[in-house]
């Protein structure tokens, strides 16, 4: 499974680091809506989910995190602990976020708004969804 992980340009000089994002040029879609999660207890697993339309970007700006990405066959995790690099992470996709760090903060730069009815809760739920999906798009390629 392939994950795409973005490598922010910071924009360092004697003063320290800058990282500036831009809907369409670093973030590869509209930004709608921006969140963040700190003082997450850190044998929590937040997440155990997926979406049916949202996009999103996930930069760990402070500490670290690791995120298990699911597209219903295969799963990987990736670690999170540079301001700089932002995990995409495309509809469809079962994921979880663990191992918080104690002073870990997960910003999510987010394609829409929030809207619970695009979250699917159940994991059975989702391999339906993913496998209905794929059998659509098998069927458009014919
Ligand atoms: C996702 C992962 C990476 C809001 O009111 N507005 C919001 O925009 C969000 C994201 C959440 N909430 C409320 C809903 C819940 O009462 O905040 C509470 C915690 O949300 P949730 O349990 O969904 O948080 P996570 O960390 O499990 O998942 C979140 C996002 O919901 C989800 O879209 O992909 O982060």
């Amino acid at each position: 499974m392939q994950t795409i992980k973005y490598t922010f340009q910071p924009h360092g000089d004697e003063r320290g680091q800058l990282v500036s994002l831009e809907e369409y040029n670093d973030i590869p879609f509209r930004i709608k809506r921006v969140y963040y999660m700190y003082d997450t207890i850190p044998d929590v697993i937040r997440g155990r989910h997926a979406h049916k339309k949202l996009e999103q970007i996930l930069v760990c700006v402070h500490g670290s995190c690791k995120i298990r990405l699911d597209n219903g066959k295969e799963k990987k995790i990736v670690v999170l602990e540079k301001p700089y690099e932002g995990l995409y992470v495309a509809s469809n996709m079962w994921r979880e976020m663990f191992d918080f760090s104690p002073d870990a903060v997960l910003m999510v730069f987010a394609s829409e708004i929030y809207d619970e009815a695009d979250y699917i809760r159940d994991y059975d739920e989702f391999l339906d969804y993913v496998e209905k999906c794929d059998d659509i798009e098998s069927a458009e390629e014919v």
